[in-house]
This record gives C-alpha cells, structure tokens and sequence, in this order.
C-alpha cells in the first residue's frame, strides 16, 4: 500500500519556522516499523508552512496514498480536521488515520471529524496492525489502541500496553522516507532521536501520565548510537534529545554522555530537555560530562521561581536541591549555575498565569528570566485533554477560552483570580522579545551566515506588530501588542 505520514503545520510563538523547523519523530518511527513492502513517504509540513495547500495536493497526485496518517497536537486539530477534508477531496478513498497526543486523549471529540480510525497511546505496532488489517480486509476489533468505525459507530478497542523498549520490539526510525527538505534548529539542519519514553513524576499540566500512565523504559546504547548515526549520515548537525524525561536516571545519562564521547559522535550539538533536581544534585560531575559530548542548550523544567506556584502545578518535588539527602531548597539556581559554568545555554522552561498568580508573581518570574536565563520558553498554563490542571481550572471557572487553535502555550486562555488572560499574555510577550534579542550574540558566534541571512526577519518576528512610534514610547504597548494579537490570528490560518 502506498501510506502518506503528515505532521502538522501549526508553530507557536516560541518555535518561529524561520529559525526552527523541526521534524517529528513519530512519524519515521511508524515509518520505520510497518510491514517493508509498503511505500511510505513522511512529510513534515512545518517545512512548506506557507504553501500546504499545494504541497499537499502535489503529495497526493505524486504518492497516491491508500492510507493517510496524521500527528495531531490539541492546537493543531483544527488545521488537521481541514487537511483530511482536503484530502478527501483529493482522494476519496484515501483512509485517514489520527495519532498523536490529541487524538489520543480527546478521542471522543473526534467522533464528528472527518478521520476513519484513531490510534490511540504509542502508534508503531497498532498502526502495523491496522495496515495488514486494511490489506487482508480481516477484523479490527483485535487491534488494541486503535479506534474504528463501524456502521456509522465509533468503536473504542481496549488500550495498548506500553512498549518494553528494552526487547528491539520498536526498529529504527526510517528517515529516508522524508520526501520535503529544510529542517533547521537556528541554522544548522537538526534532526530528533529518543533513548527512554516515559516519566515517574506527575506534573499537573503535563499530558504524558494520561498518555501511557508513570513508567520509564529505555532503549540500548547500541540503539541510540545507531540512531545518532543514521540522523548524521542524513545530514543531521544537531541532534534533539526528545525523550520526556531523559534525567529521571541520571546514571545512565552519565554513561551516555560517555557513550557519545567513545563514539566520537560528540562533534554534534545536542539539545536536551531536563530536570533542575537532576542537574542540580549531580552537576559536580554531569554537567561537564554533558559539555564534553557535545550538549549546547537545556531546556530546564524550571516551572517557576515561586513554591505556591509550583504547588499547583504539582512539580515542587523535581525542583528540590538536596544535600546528603536532605530537602535544602529550590534546584534552579544550582542547575543553572552548573550549565552555565560548562559553558552551556540555558532554554528556560517557566509557566505563568496560574490561578494565585498576581502582577507580583509573574513579575518575579519574568524578572528571574531576565537575569539568569538564555532564551526564553514562558508559557501559560494550558488546559489539554485530560490533564489533572485542566480539571481544577474548569472546576474554578478559569478558563476563558476554547478555541483550541489558540491552545498554543503561549496565547493565555485561562485567567487568575486576579487577571485577565490578556493582561498575563500582555505582560510575558512585552518582557520575552528583549530577552530573545539578547540571545543574538552567541548565535552570530556560532552560526555568523545564518543570522547574516537570516537575522532580519528573526527581528521581524520577534517584533511583530511594533512600530518605532511604540518603541520610541510614542505610541503605548497594548497597541503593538493588540497588534501582535491580530497578525498571531492569521498566522493559524494554514489553509
Ligand atoms: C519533544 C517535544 C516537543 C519538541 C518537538 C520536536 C518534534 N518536532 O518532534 C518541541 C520542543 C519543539 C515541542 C514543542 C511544542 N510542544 Co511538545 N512535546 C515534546 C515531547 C516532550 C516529546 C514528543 C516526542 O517527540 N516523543 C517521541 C515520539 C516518538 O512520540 P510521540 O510524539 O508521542 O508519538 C507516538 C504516539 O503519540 C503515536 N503517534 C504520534 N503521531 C502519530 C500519528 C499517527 C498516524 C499514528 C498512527 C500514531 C502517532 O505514535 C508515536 C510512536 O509511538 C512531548 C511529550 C511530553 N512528555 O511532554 C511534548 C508534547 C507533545 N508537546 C506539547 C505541546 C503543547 C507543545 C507546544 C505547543 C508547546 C510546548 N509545550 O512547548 C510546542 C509546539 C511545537 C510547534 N509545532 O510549534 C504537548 C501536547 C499536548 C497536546 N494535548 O497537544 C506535549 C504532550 C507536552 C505536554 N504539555 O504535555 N514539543
Ligand atoms: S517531569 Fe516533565 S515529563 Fe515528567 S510529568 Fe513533569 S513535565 Fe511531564
């Protein structure tokens, strides 16, 4: 059969598609684990953002898909619902399957979107399933994790259990299978790997213990470096570490570090995302480890500076510092002074708006972002399906906003009890663009032709909807910003 995998077009504020284009390692995962006498062609929208209509349509006459897979964030399911229409149109008799976060845990709202089956939790050997199904005309109902129709019914079948990583049941992810070009992280082509899938914590806003319930599993070394090699031999310059929390075991990430060094895969740069406990509690030999492997930024899961805050957002226990066991405080500036001291960049991951919060509070955390941190990722908190947070902002009565479009991270849609979704929106947008203009300098350092080529229309995003008039204090902010706002709104407009 001839399958075509999409990931969606939708980028949000922080991930502007002039500088990062990133692809999406589900989908050279399915690639990588149906049946190999099927023609798979994975095509990441994010690289053709400005033309999806053509591109798809172009797609479509090129591979002739009988099966269409889609990857689906709770932002993007508007976009998704217009690309299957589009699709159906094109070809009517194309099968169009949903996967995803979204998909996975709102599956009910799904129900009146034009999509025949949704796999529901980790897709490589439901999707597998599906396709000989569909090939043999053979029953449905045995497939866990899928969802299906049946005479005008949606059938939920029972839930898949989690893949054991450790037993090479999932293969490689199949990266040949790219039919678009033009993935880059601020210049360099970038490319995402995983070694573990899971986490142990239970963050009220984070939707991965919905997803596949508290629990780790891990892929060999031999694996990975197999992975890290085959994204280098496709042209990969940096490598994205996407597992959900890679610094759960710390030990092993250690002997990682040591297993890129051996390789001599260390020449890459590598992103990663991490605990400030993690970093913190074992700095003193991780972070120089992490710097002689190659590891240039980190996004830290700061959440915020404020313990109220992180009460709520139930992740106070990943941010302790402890000495010789005990409880000695906030792990944020420790972790940050370790990265920094290796000479590393720090993303800072902040969360503000949520219900207790006042001017105060978000100042202090913007505050915070200004002085310690090198690029900036401040969110709002945001109520996806099924989260614990999302139960307790609709039992307040805070949330004040359900297009779904707009779920982006950064557009506020909830409020506090004490402001307004726009004013908490106002006040991260107005402080974020000095800092990520701050970040110019290492970038130029590092990749001088690309900020060269590049760097004005960076600016013009970061700034988009100021004037001089504005800046030169002529003109109030809340004008730029209502501004911002309006361009934000047609920016979602993908087709
Ligand atoms: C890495 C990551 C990113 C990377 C993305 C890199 C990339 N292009 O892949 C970055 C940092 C860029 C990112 C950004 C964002 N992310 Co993010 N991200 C993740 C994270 C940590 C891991 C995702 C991943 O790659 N996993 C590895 C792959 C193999 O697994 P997977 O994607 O789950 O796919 C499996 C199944 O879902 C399924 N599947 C997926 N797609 C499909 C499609 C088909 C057809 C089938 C059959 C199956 C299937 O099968 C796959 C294999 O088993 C998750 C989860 C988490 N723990 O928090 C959040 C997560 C997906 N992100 C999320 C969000 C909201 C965002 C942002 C909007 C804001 C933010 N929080 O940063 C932005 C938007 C990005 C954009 N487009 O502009 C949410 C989604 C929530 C939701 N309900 O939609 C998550 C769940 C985190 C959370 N808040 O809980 N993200
Ligand atoms: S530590 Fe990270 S991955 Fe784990 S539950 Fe919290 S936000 Fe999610």
């Amino acid at each position: 059969m001839n399958i075509l995998l999409l990931s969606m077009p939708d980028s949000f504020e922080h991930m502007p598609a002039v500088a990062i284009r990133m692809p999406n390692g589900a989908l050279v995962s399915l690639a990588g684990n149906v049946d190999p006498h099927h023609h798979v062609a994975v095509a990441d929208l994010i690289l053709c953002q400005n033309s999806v209509r053509e591109t798809l349509t172009r797609l479509v006459e090129q591979h002739k898909p009988d099966v269409v897979g889609m990857s689906i964030m709770t932002f993007q399911r508007r976009t998704a619902s217009r690309i299957a229409d589009l699709i159906k149109t094109l070809k009517p008799d194309t099968k169009i399957v949903a996967g995803g976060y979204d998909p996975s845990l709102a599956f009910e709202d799904y129900a009146a979107l034009p999509f025949d089956f949704i796999v529901r939790g980790e897709g490589e050997v439901t999707f597998r399933e599906l396709l000989r199904a569909l090939e043999k005309k053979s029953a449905l109902h045995f497939i866990s994790g899928l969802s299906h129709r049946e005479n005008g019914r949606w059938i939920h079948n029972t839930d898949r259990a989690v893949h054991r990583l450790e037993d090479d049941e999932i293969r490689l992810p199949d990266r040949k299978s790219r039919v678009l070009q033009g993935y880059t992280l601020l210049g360099r082509q970038v490319d995402v790997i995983e070694t573990s899938r899971g986490c142990t914590f239970d963050c009220s806003f984070c939707s991965i213990i919905e997803m596949r319930g508290r629990n780790f599993h891990t892929y060999s070394f031999d694996r990975v470096l197999a992975d890290i090699r085959d994204s280098r031999d496709h042209g990969a310059q940096t490598i994205f570490l996407v597992d959900d929390n890679i610094t759960l075991d710390v030990r092993r990430f250690e002997a990682l570090c040591h297993a890129i060094i051996e390789a001599g895969l260390h020449k890459l740069d590598y992103f990663v995302q991490g605990m400030t406990s993690a970093i913190a509690n074992h700095g003193e030999t991780l972070a120089p480890l992490m710097q002689k492997a190659g590891f240039r930024y980190v996004f830290l899961g700061i959440e915020n500076i404020l313990e109220s805050d992180l009460t709520f957002l139930n992740a106070s226990s990943k941010n302790i510092e402890r000495d010789k066991g005990k409880k000695v405080g906030n792990a944020t500036m420790k972790a940050i002074d370790y990265l920094h001291k290796n000479n590393m960049f720090v993303v800072g991951g902040l969360i503000v708006g949520s219900p207790d919060d006042t001017v105060e509070s978000i100042e202090a955390n913007l505050s915070f972002a200004k002085k310690y941190i090198d690029w900036p990722y401040i969110q709002h908190p945001t109520p996806y399906p099924r989260t614990p947070m999302t139960r307790e902002f609709r039992e307040q009565g805070l949330i004040t906003n359900e297009r779904l479009e707009e779920y982006d991270g950064t557009t506020a849609v909830v409020r506090t009890k004490h402001l307004s979704s726009d004013d908490v929106e106002y006040m991260r947008w107005k402080s974020e663009r000095g800092m990520k203009t701050r970040h110019i300098m290492p970038v130029i350092k590092h990749d001088p032709w690309f900020v060269l080529r590049n760097g004005r229309k960076m600016m013009k995003h970061t700034y988009r909807g100021s004037t001089w008039r504005n800046m030169l204090g002529i003109e109030d902010d809340r004008k730029a910003f209502t501004r911002y706002k309006e361009i934000r709104r047609q920016e979602r407009e993908y087709l």
